[in-house]
């Protein structure tokens, strides 16, 4: 155990990496009958340190400029995050969300039961990133929400120009004036355990990412959610909230659809949160509007950079 211990870093890096490749080349039918002689490759505690933060902070040194700052990894972010991702490799889009497990309300359909519906047209959604589901006709189920999600979610995390920053809020706004008035132009971001503690801790300042465009989809009112659209009030830049309504499924789909825009320069609002916005209706347990209020605020956001 001592020598082990006396092994520097840098030999370890240079003995390692073969090893590991032999290890990866058995398959898990080669390891049945073997448990008696079995041994996992060998590590030390450093590496394991090393191998986790050195990523992160090469991920943050790299996404402080980003080209898209997505707020929110709910069914609304992740969908906007799949569109762009894949349409645009050459953007640089990082991921912010709050919680330390992505996927917002997504991972069950409503309440507890499992099964999530779509309306149709959000099955051509469903067919583009390979979710299965069951034709009712004007609708469609996918056997469990958390099928939807943990799908959208895996298709994004591969996506080599995307990053998802976890258990990190966006605690505030980077402005700069513009002919408008003001323009977005980028996030401050905290680690939300951090952001939760502003009132009882000393100050803990917090970090940025400049991005010439930000799109947010915090959900509707709550602790963290519908965040852009109450900042926007207090720095003056939208008069008050509409406030969200009561529930009307058809209606209110449609509108999260049909509204999402680019609500102030630099500034793209998707999913629950523009119900805050607009004094529209929530639909409860259906989420179609979701996916393609992610498909449109994609598309708004390709229009800016390709302008
Ligand atoms: O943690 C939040 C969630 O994962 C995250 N979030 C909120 N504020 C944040 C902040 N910084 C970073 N300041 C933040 N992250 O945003 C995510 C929002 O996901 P969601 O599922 O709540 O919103 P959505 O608009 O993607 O989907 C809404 C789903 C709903 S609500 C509803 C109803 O109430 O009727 N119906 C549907 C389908």
């Amino acid at each position: 155990q001592r020598t082990a211990e006396l092994v520097t870093p840098s030999k370890m890096a240079v003995a390692q990496p073969q090893q590991h490749l032999e290890a990866q080349a058995k398959s898990v039918s080669d390891m049945f009958g073997q448990w008696d002689s079995f041994t996992f490759s060998p590590i030390r505690e450093s590496q394991v340190s090393r191998a986790m933060t050195r990523r992160y902070f090469e991920d943050l040194d790299r996404y402080a400029e980003s080209d898209i700052v997505i707020i929110g990894a709910g069914s609304c972010g992740l969908s906007t995050a799949y569109v762009l991702g894949t349409q645009r490799p050459d953007l640089k889009i990082a991921i912010i969300e709050a919680s330390v497990s992505p996927g917002g309300g997504a991972w069950l359909g409503g309440q507890l039961f499992s099964a999530m519906v779509m309306r149709k047209p959000a099955d051509a959604f469903l067919r583009e990133i390979g979710v299965p589901y069951e034709d009712e006709g004007n609708y469609v189920v996918v056997k469990h929400a958390a099928l939807f999600t943990s799908t959208i979610m895996a298709k994004v995390l591969q996506l080599p120009n995307v990053k998802l920053f976890n258990a990190t809020c966006v605690e505030d706004l980077i402005t700069r004036p513009s002919a408008e008035g003001v323009r977005i132009a980028g996030v401050v971001t905290n680690w939300t355990l951090v952001s939760m503690h502003h009132d009882d801790q000393s100050c803990m300042d917090p970090n940025t990412i400049n991005a010439p465009l930000v799109i947010s989809t915090t959900g509707h009112d709550g602790p963290m959610g519908a965040f852009c659209v109450k900042r926007l009030v207090s720095m003056g830049r939208i008069e008050k909230l509409g406030g969200m309504r009561g529930l009307d499924m058809s209606r209110a789909e449609d509108a999260i659809v049909k509204n999402t825009r680019e609500v102030v320069p630099g500034l793209i609002v998707g999913g629950m949160e523009l119900s805050e916005i607009d004094g529209a209706n929530r639909m409860g347990p259906t989420f179609g509007a979701m996916a393609l209020s992610g498909v449109k605020a994609a598309e708004e956001a390709l229009k800016v950079f390709e302008a």
